[in-house]
């Protein structure tokens, strides 16, 4: 297992849309041990595989609260079956967009699916944080970042303060 790096705005690779991966096999596991470990150490909730230079549409997840045994959970090309009518706003912050956090209005629940870890294929309901989380996931995968659901001043203020943050 090995830390990789968190690609951070504006790197121009965030923009970039994954491409479906070919399977799940060894090569592909190794890439998901090491998101999963530099998630931890970030420490974050999800990464997708572009936040590390990855262009694959490859996720990893853990919701599991600090005192509760780690859950690690692994998407490889997932996709959004349906999305509930309703939405619901979510206080959310990105690695990929360090120390900036804004509300992103999302719909509330979704249907998914996906092949995990062995490359069986699941298909799952998520709601809450789970949603939230997904749909931020899947939006990585598609080049789009939660400052893109922001007006264009307060995306461009983002941007700017973690250009600052990084020349500093
Ligand atoms: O660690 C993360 N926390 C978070 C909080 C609210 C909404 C989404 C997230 S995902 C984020 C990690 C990340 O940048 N994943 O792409
Ligand atoms: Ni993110």
């Amino acid at each position: 297992m090995a830390l990789r790096d968190i690609l951070t705005v504006p790197d121009p690779r965030l923009k970039l849309i994954s491409t479906v991966v070919d399977g799940v096999d060894d090569a592909l596991r190794a890439l998901m041990d090491d998101m999963l470990e530099t998630m931890y150490a970030a420490p974050g909730i999800g990464l997708a595989a572009i936040q590390v230079g990855e262009p694959k549409r490859v996720i990893v997840m853990d919701l599991a609260r600090e005192d509760e045994a780690p859950q690690p959970r692994y998407y490889v090309n997932p996709k959004i079956l349906w999305a509930s009518e309703e939405t619901a706003p979510y206080e959310e912050g990105c690695l990929s967009v360090p120390e900036i956090y804004d509300e992103v209005e999302r719909p509330a629940r979704v249907k998914l699916s996906y092949l995990d870890y062995d490359g069986k294929p699941v298909e799952e309901d998520a709601e809450g944080l789970y949603a939230v989380c997904i749909q931020h996931e899947m939006d990585h995968l598609n080049g789009v970042l939660f400052i893109d659901h922001l007006s264009r001043l307060k995306r461009d203020r983002a941007v700017a303060k973690v250009k600052k943050q990084k020349a500093a």
